[in-house]
């Protein structure tokens, strides 16, 4: 496919409400987004870089300069045979694996509208529904926290994810479990933790979680090793993987025994599919984790988490839990039995909203 010109824009959004980490609060999101025009055909692909260089070191200036700079200009005006060819030429490009994700998986929609196929499927995908699972940040007090937890749950979620950092974890897991003693529950601590707290993390054990998230450093395979032979949790690493390699290792040293996939963190489809098939080889669950994606980025989501060895329950939930108007057509919404239909349609399956996204739009520059 011959790329004729590339667009990309910086989009401005207000979070329905507030989502909050252990390193902080987000209120409103700031996206970068890429429109590839090729063939005839358009595709977009989503930045998923958080606004401020917390979760990783992009955001979405990085992301920009180096789409800018360096990888539009290396694929524009050219031939290419495949996304897969284009994330290859993308790897002398140490790290920035969101800014290369979204140009990529940009090219895998155009692709699949080319053969007339879903992206679910141009990927390998065969799940026609997948299951979703709702992250929930930390609240101002226990008891709203709680009233979200049921919502969520009478709402059809397969299994609640919360965010703990120290001060907000044993204390509120207990008031969950006494509350919901049966409620498939995890804990994600974004890296709040260290092998210091090692009696203290121990304590999550009596609360059978389906796994802890990432509980130590961001770029930390080793002392997850140490610390998952010391717990009962299974440990789920988010932060600390960017490629199949890297999951192979973690895998290899016993660091986790599960792995959430992002298409952002590791670079892209064809990056996320090796990572799927590296764990599905070494019995590694996958699920599909999220960034406060906008529509675009969440319907990709949505395709990955179409292949088979995405088993567990993933962050990808309804556009109305984060947006009160989406920037897709449909927007995404979710069964009462806690699942998302795979679009079947050719490409993406669901339409950019270009009036819209134009109304969201803070910034845009055009290439070719
Ligand atoms: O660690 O999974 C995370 C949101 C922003 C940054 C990091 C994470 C998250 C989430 C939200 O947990 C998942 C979602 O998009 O619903
Ligand atoms: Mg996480």
């Amino acid at each position: 496919m011959k790329i004729n010109r590339v667009e990309l824009r910086e989009i401005q959004m207000p979070l329905v409400r507030f989502f909050e980490t252990s390193f902080g609060r987000t209120t409103t999101r700031r996206i970068a987004l890429v429109r590839v025009d090729a063939e005839g055909l358009s595709g977009w692909g989503e930045v998923t870089a958080g606004e401020e260089p917390f979760y990783s070191y992009e955001t979405p200036e990085t992301a920009w300069h180096v789409l800018r700079d360096f990888l539009i200009p290396w694929v524009l005006g050219k031939q290419w045979v495949s996304p897969s060819e284009v994330a290859g030429r993308f790897r002398p490009i140490r790290g920035h694996n969101m800014a290369k994700a979204a140009l990529e998986n940009a090219l895998w929609v155009i692709e699949a509208q080319q053969k007339g196929i879903s992206l679910a499927k141009a990927i390998g995908g065969t799940l026609e529904e997948i299951p979703c699972g709702v992250s929930i940040g930390i609240q101002n007090s226990v008891e709203e926290l709680l009233e979200k937890i049921a919502g969520e749950v009478s709402a059809g979620y397969q299994r609640i994810k919360v965010k703990v950092k120290p001060g907000w974890d044993i204390n509120v897991l207990e008031r969950i479990r006494t509350e919901f003693p049966r409620i498939a529950l995890m804990a994600d601590a974004n890296s709040a933790y260290t092998l210091a707290d090692l009696s203290h993390l121990k304590q999550f054990d009596r609360f059978y979680l389906m796994m802890i998230e990432q509980p130590l450093g961001w770029d930390d395979i080793i002392d997850h090793a140490k610390l998952q032979k010391e717990i009962s949790t299974p440990i789920c690493l988010d932060e600390s993987i960017h490629s199949a390699d890297g999951a192979r290792k973690a895998i290899e040293i016993g660091a986790c025994k599960i792995i959430n996939v992002k298409l952002g963190r590791v670079g892209g489809l064809t990056s996320a599919k090796q990572v799927h098939d590296v764990c599905r080889a070494g019995n590694i669950p996958v699920w599909c984790g999220g960034m406060l994606e906008s529509g675009i980025g969440r319907a990709h989501n949505i395709a990955m988490s179409s292949l088979p060895g995405f088993t567990l329950p993933g962050d990808v939930s309804a556009s109305k839990r984060y947006w009160a108007e989406d920037i897709i057509d449909p927007e995404v919404t979710v069964s009462a039995r806690g699942t998302i239909r795979v679009p079947q349609a050719p490409g993406l399956g669901y339409e950019p909203n270009l009036g819209r996204i134009e109304k969201v739009t803070i910034r845009k520059e055009l290439f070719g």
